[in-house]
């Protein structure tokens, strides 16, 4: 019993001395400062280098996600007794993308002709182009409206008709639709997200500097 009070003693004194002296109390308090700063910056560095990965991640995302593919009427294909503006409904076409026609070669066809053509389903109109393969991938190489219709029989008038909005591409310029044009804006896009990447790369290095 003793002896335990005596050992409780011993260690209990030596901690309030620490505490109650007071030039040691202000250089631990001081030290835990240090400490409780020093950790906190590589971790802030840690932080800004992820937003600095975030944001060069969402400035190559809409250029990685350009071209898609529009399968029209998806699983259904290109045919009539088909709503195809409630398919379009939600959706975004963009310049770059492509429109897939699939229907059974020689049953149908995809006209495009001009807004008035469209809504009276001319079927003799001068198209602007026409296709036939039954799998016809037609490229949106420029912002606008553009229509399209089956020429065969009375399948427009059943719906067989399909306008879309294609929107202009969010880096690359409403340009003419030529094949150089369209190299020297993808040329124009990898050289942007080469300049993301190296600022990148510099603020990464200062930061963890
Ligand atoms: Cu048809």
């Amino acid at each position: 019993m003793g002896v335990d009070n005596v050992q409780a003693d011993a260690l209990y004194i030596p901690a309030s001395a620490c505490l109650s002296s007071s030039p040691k109390h202000q250089t631990t308090s001081s030290f835990e400062k240090l400490t409780a700063i020093e950790p906190y910056s590589p971790m802030a560095s840690r932080r800004m280098l992820l937003a600095v990965l975030v944001i060069v991640a969402a400035a190559a995302m809409p250029q990685s996600s350009m071209a898609a593919d529009h399968t029209v009427g998806d699983d259904s294909g290109w045919r009539p007794d088909f709503n195809y503006i409630a398919w379009t409904d939600g959706k975004m076409f963009m310049v770059g993308d492509n429109l897939v026609f699939n229907y059974k070669q020689g049953a149908h066809n995809v006209m495009q002709v001009g807004g008035a053509d469209y809504k009276a389903c001319n079927t003799s109109a001068a198209t602007i182009n026409t296709f036939t393969s039954g799998t016809d991938v037609v490229p949106l190489n420029a912002s606008g409206k553009r229509w399209y219709i089956c020429g065969f029989g009375d399948h427009c008038s059943r719906g067989q008709k399909l306008v879309v909005n294609v929107m202009p591409a969010s880096m690359s310029p409403a340009s003419p639709p030529s094949s150089s044009s369209v190299s020297w804006n993808v040329l124009a896009s990898y050289a942007y997200q080469i300049m993301v990447a190296a600022v990148a790369v510099t603020t990464a290095m200062i930061v963890t500097r």
